[in-house]
């Protein structure tokens, strides 16, 4: 990496490393692309111009269910012993990320600013849970080959003369520039990774990133994917129509034979993950060939990939499909049965996995493939969606699930850094699910203890409880409801112990809750978590700004009830022991403010166009043989660009490595 400015080390050290308080500022209120339209129907999506992450279509809200939601909904739970169908003791780093590992070009001009808000999205979740769990990889990094330089420094680079598949994925080259710069975000936040095994070519395989990937980041690699999406390699030209789920067996085999006879790889035990299948093969097709009890001293992880819709008829207007009207299919997100349904095909799997002492990982999902859909993906609908859809995951005995990370032109993104022309006057845009993977984090606390269970009784108001130990400590109530009349707010009626239970009355006096808000399921701003914010579109920086509200509800102890209102829409975390509060609630806040940015700090200039990223692959088979050879191809498309999002963020960790 070279540098193209000079700077201070101690400027460098105070900016990166210096625990602060600062006060929030929005830089700057300009919504990208002129001010924000109301929806008019789908011409307003039709005519914006500006990016996907930005798009302002706002939904209409789906209808208030006729008959309406019961206003009154008791919620028994046990005091000890627990409940029946509790899921496996889940790990507070459960929600997770996934970053499409991809191309881009760092040459050193104008623009970028110091990327610290990846560092403080990423520490928020570890002050919560303690760690963070980041996947970079996806169809990217099946060609991905480690070199040792490249021209002009770069850490990244795609090799357009050497193009393979029938959309022309360019390979990937890259240098271990990337390890390092993970190393450095990891011992500043504690993040750990996935990485993939490059694995289109299979003779022999491609170990660099396998050989340095653990000499570099040790502990913090969890683990390594043999191969992504297998089940589509066949139908994407990687491999003879008759490949099946026994020649990747063989394949992973290979591997594993490879690794074996690598002097440069310390750790041979407990690093590959398989399958990472999509919707072609079924998980069990894969577990039939006997592949766990094969490798299970290889194997550290059992992983799927889904997405519960694609967009990509709107994405590839060439396939000639349908598009489908984000506001028809809005519903489908805010019921709990979107969720349900989706998690059925795996439940086999979870159990499976539980048997054979593997963790089960959904390894990259989101609202919709392709994109997702303006309107839904970016609302306050898609935070409460990513909610439910994890904690239906966690209930159901997955360990973790990831959430794909874009860039500009997805609409899904956790969170999105400004466009690079636009980077010294705009901060980040963090969307809805990133309010999810917040909330999960403090549903599950920081023990590896706690048991979800889903007690829900009606489509629209999912609710859950945890419990730790064999006792009940948290409380988690959805309300996918819009109704600003206050007639479908519901109250949960919260009993431990008493009631049914043939145990002694055990409710506490008085129970604390923090309501994840927004004024509508359609909103596409102004969300707030227990009253704090990390803003609107190109306002944050990654720290929660605004006073923290908790609010504190005085329970019954006669009646043995609490009553807890949750407003239509909302979520409320039902903390029912002061312990399980104070476990997710950061005593000191190690931030890494943005006041110090300054053009000055620019290492890495990322063209905006590799901002273009990762759409997500489901449903991608659909778009195979749509898009011609050389042309602006579906999987040349998809491929691009996440990675340089990611690279962007981690511009402020070159230049300290590099100073220090
Ligand atoms: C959108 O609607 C809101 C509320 O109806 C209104 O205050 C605002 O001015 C509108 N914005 C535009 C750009 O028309
Ligand atoms: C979108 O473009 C059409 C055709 O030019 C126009 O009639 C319509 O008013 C535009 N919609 C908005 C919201 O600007
Ligand atoms: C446990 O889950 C099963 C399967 O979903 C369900 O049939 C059963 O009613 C549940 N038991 C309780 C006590 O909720
Ligand atoms: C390397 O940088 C120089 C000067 O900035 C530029 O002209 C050249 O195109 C770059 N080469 C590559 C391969 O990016
Ligand atoms: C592509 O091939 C041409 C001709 O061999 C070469 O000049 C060029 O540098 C190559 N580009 C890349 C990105 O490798
Ligand atoms: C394409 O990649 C292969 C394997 O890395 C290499 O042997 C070959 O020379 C490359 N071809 C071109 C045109 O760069
Ligand atoms: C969920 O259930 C409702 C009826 O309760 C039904 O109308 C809807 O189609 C279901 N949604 C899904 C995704 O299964
Ligand atoms: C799950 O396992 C049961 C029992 O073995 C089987 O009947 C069912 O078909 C399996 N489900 C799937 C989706 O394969
Ligand atoms: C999750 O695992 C636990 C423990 O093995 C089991 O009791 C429970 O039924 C499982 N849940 C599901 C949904 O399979
Ligand atoms: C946020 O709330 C303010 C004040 O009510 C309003 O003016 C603004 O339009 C809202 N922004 C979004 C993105 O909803
Ligand atoms: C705190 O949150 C509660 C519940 O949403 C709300 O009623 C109250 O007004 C909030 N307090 C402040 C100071 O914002
Ligand atoms: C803590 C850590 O991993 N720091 C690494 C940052 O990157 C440089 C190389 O560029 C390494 O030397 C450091 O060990």
């Amino acid at each position: 990496m070279r540098l193209c400015f000079s700077l201070s080390l101690s400027f460098i050290w105070a900016t990166l490393v210096n625990a602060q308080y600062s006060v929030y500022q929005p830089k700057n209120q300009v919504i990208f692309g002129g001010s924000a339209l109301n929806y008019t129907g789908p011409a307003a999506a039709t005519n914006y111009t500006g990016s996907a992450a930005y798009d302002p279509t706002v939904l209409t809200p789906p209808a208030v269910p006729n008959p309406p939601i019961p206003t009154q909904v008791p919620v028994q739970l046990t005091s000890s012993g627990g409940i029946p169908n509790l899921s496996i003791p889940q790990n507070g780093g459960f929600f997770g990320f996934s970053i499409e590992m991809s191309v881009s070009n760092q040459v050193c001009e104008s623009s970028s600013y110091l990327q610290v808000p990846f560092l403080n999205l990423m520490a928020n979740i570890v002050e919560r849970v303690g760690w963070v769990q980041v996947r970079v990889g996806g169809n990217s990094q099946e060609n991905a080959e480690l070199v040792a330089s490249l021209p002009n420094g770069t850490m990244l680079a795609k090799d357009t003369n050497n193009t393979s598949g029938p959309t022309s994925t360019p390979p990937l080259e890259f240098t271990t520039d990337l390890l390092y710069l993970m190393a450095n975000i990891s011992s500043l936040t504690n993040t750990h990774w996935f990485l993939g095994v490059p694995f289109f070519n299979t003779t022999p395989f491609s170990l660099g990133i396998v050989q340095n990937g653990q000499q570099i980041l040790g502990d913090y690699l969890i683990g390594l994917q043999a191969g992504n999406e297998p089940d589509l390699y066949a139908s994407h030209g990687h491999r003879p129509s008759t490949y099946s789920q026994f020649d990747y067996f063989g394949e992973v085999g290979t591997l594993i034979q490879q690794i074996a006879s690598d002097a440069l790889i310390p750790k041979k035990d407990n690093i590959l993950i398989v399958p990472s299948v999509q919707v072609l093969w079924t998980p069990e097709s894969v577990w039939n060939t006997g592949i766990v009890s094969s490798y299970s001293s290889s194997i550290i992880s059992l992983a799927v990939e889904r997405y519960p819709d694609d967009n990509c008829a709107a994405l590839y207007p060439a396939l000639g499909e349908t598009v489908q009207n984000p506001q028809d299919i809005f519903i489908n997100y805010l019921q709990h049965n979107a969720s349900t349904n989706l998690v059925s095909s795996y439940v086999n799997s979870t159990a499976f996995a539980v048997q054979n002492g593997k963790s089960f990982i959904m390894f990259e999902t989101n609202t919709a493939s392709c994109s997702g859909f303006p309107g839904i993906s970016n609302s306050f609908g898609a935070a409460l969606w990513a909610l439910d859809w994890a904690l239906t995951m966690a209930y159901s005995n997955f360990t973790a699930a990831l959430f794909h990370v874009g860039g500009q032109n997805a609409y899904y993104n956790p969170f999105t850094p400004p466009p690079t022309n636009q980077s010294t006057f705009h901060q980040w845009t963090v969307g809805p699910v990133y309010y999810s993977a917040l909330v999960m984090a403090e549903v599950l606390g920081p023990h590896n203890t706690s048991q979800v269970v889903d007690l829900t009784t009606n489509v629209n108001t999912p609710i859950y409880a945890v419990y730790e130990n064999g006792a009940p400590t948290k409380v988690a109530l959805f309300n996918f409801v819009t109704d600003s009349t206050g007639a479908s707010t519901y109250t949960a009626t919260i009993s431990i112990g008493g009631g049914t239970t043939g145990q002694g009355n055990a409710t506490p006096s008085q129970v604390q809750v923090k309501y994840l808000l927004a004024d509508s399921v359609s909103a596409k701003g102004n969300f707030t978590w227990a009253g704090q914010t990390l803003g609107n579109n190109f306002e944050s920086d990654g720290r929660l700004v605004g006073d923290l509200n908790v609010t504190t509800v005085q329970c019954d102890t006669a009646a043995n009830t609490c009553a807890v209102p949750v407003p239509a829409p909302g979520f409320a975390l039902v903390f029912l022991t002061s312990d399980s509060l104070s476990a997710v609630s950061p005593s000191s806040t190690v931030t890494y403010p943005t006041t110090a940015q300054t053009r000055t700090l620019n290492t890495i200039f990322i063209d905006p166009s590799m901002l273009a990223t990762s759409y997500g692959h489901s449903g991608m088979q659909d778009v195979r043989g749509a898009t011609s050879p050389g042309s602006s191809s579906a999987s040349a498309l998809r491929a691009t660009g996440a990675l340089a999002l990611f690279a962007a963020a981690l511009g402020a960790v070159v230049v300290a490595r590099r100073w220090l």
